[in-house]
């Protein structure tokens, strides 16, 4: 039985901005709801600074920090130990996409969880700088169309595996959620919320505007990223014992793929190209599972 336990207070209001069907929304949503009010966030440039509005007109219940794009390590740094300094007990979670945590803020980020600051960093994983215009990033995955890598020129390099760069910072907790699995998500952030030190979530957010994809398919997104095997849902403690918490049905890649406008210039020998890559990136992870402490 799933021990997810919810205060069931919706953190989140109406009103806020984001795209129709953003995935990140869910995942911000369910994150509050398992971490409860007494939270303090720091979100940096990214979707949800966007959407989620400036008080006094914020659509989050919970007390926010605007930082610069490369600074939720430093943020989530320094709102932790000013918390202690006064004795307030309360939750730090610093909130970046993939451009400012895999990119331009990673600097920040290696160095909080190399010293194993008190916070819980959430990288909403959209696979894009979304909000500036569906620019490339290096967790975009290979052979995606996007602003900056055309149909004509899609990207040739693989997403960066940030979940092994956290793990060999040897943090207490390092976890994969996405939206579609909520009980999967919201267990897992009740684990974070009990564990002292730096916890890394690296959430898969499906982007209806940048996926190219109808905007009431993101949980369909999100769970064909799972059921082909694109997105593990796994955590990892120590750095060292890794754990699988969902085993996916190995559906075929084309289930995903197909049905987002991102991948349409794909030809089929693309397509079985990709569904190598999985299976081969499925077998390496696999490894490390195999090898790692139980
Ligand atoms: C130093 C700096 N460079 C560039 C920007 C402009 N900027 C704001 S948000 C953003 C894209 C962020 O992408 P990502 O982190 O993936 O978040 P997403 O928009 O996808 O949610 C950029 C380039 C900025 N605010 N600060
Ligand atoms: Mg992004």
């Amino acid at each position: 039985m799933n021990t997810a336990r919810f205060t069931g207070d919706d953190m989140v209001t109406s009103g806020h901005t984001a795209c129709a069907g953003c995935g990140e929304v869910q995942i911000v949503r369910m994150a509050l709801m398992t971490l409860g009010p007494k939270t303090v966030l720091s979100i940096v440039p990214s979707c949800m600074t966007g959407c989620m509005g400036r008080h006094p007109v914020s659509a989050l219940k919970v007390p926010v920090l605007h930082m610069p794009f490369e600074t939720a390590g430093a943020s989530g740094t320094g709102i932790s130990a000013a918390l202690h300094r006064r004795g307030i007990e309360a939750t730090v979670m610093t909130i970046a996409g993939d451009g400012g945590t895999f990119d331009i803020g990673f600097q920040a980020l290696s160095a909080a969880a190399e010293r194993n600051e008190n916070f819980i960093y959430l990288c909403c994983d959209n696979e894009a700088y979304m909000n500036t215009g569906i620019q490339r990033s290096s967790a975009t995955p290979a052979m995606s169309w996007t602003t900056t890598t055309t149909a004509d020129y899609p990207k040739k390099e693989p997403k960066k595996d940030i979940m092994a760069i956290m793990a060999a910072h040897r943090i207490p907790y390092a976890a994969t959620v996405c939206a579609a699995y909520p009980e999967d998500l919201m267990a897992k952030f009740q684990r974070a919320r009990n564990i002292k030190g730096f916890r890394f979530f690296h959430a898969l957010s499906p982007c209806p505007t940048g996926w190219r994809h109808d905007p009431g398919l993101t949980i369909h997104m999100g769970r064909m990223a799972v059921e082909t095997g694109i997105f593990p849902l796994y955590e990892v403690e120590g750095g060292r014992r890794y754990r699988l918490t969902y085993t996916p049905k190995h559906l075929p890649v084309k289930e995903y793929l197909d049905g987002q406008g991102r991948f349409t210039h794909l030809t089929p020998d693309m397509k079985i190209q990709i569904q190598r890559n999985v299976e081969e990136e499925w077998a390496f992870l696999m490894k490390r599972f195999a090898e790692s402490e139980s």
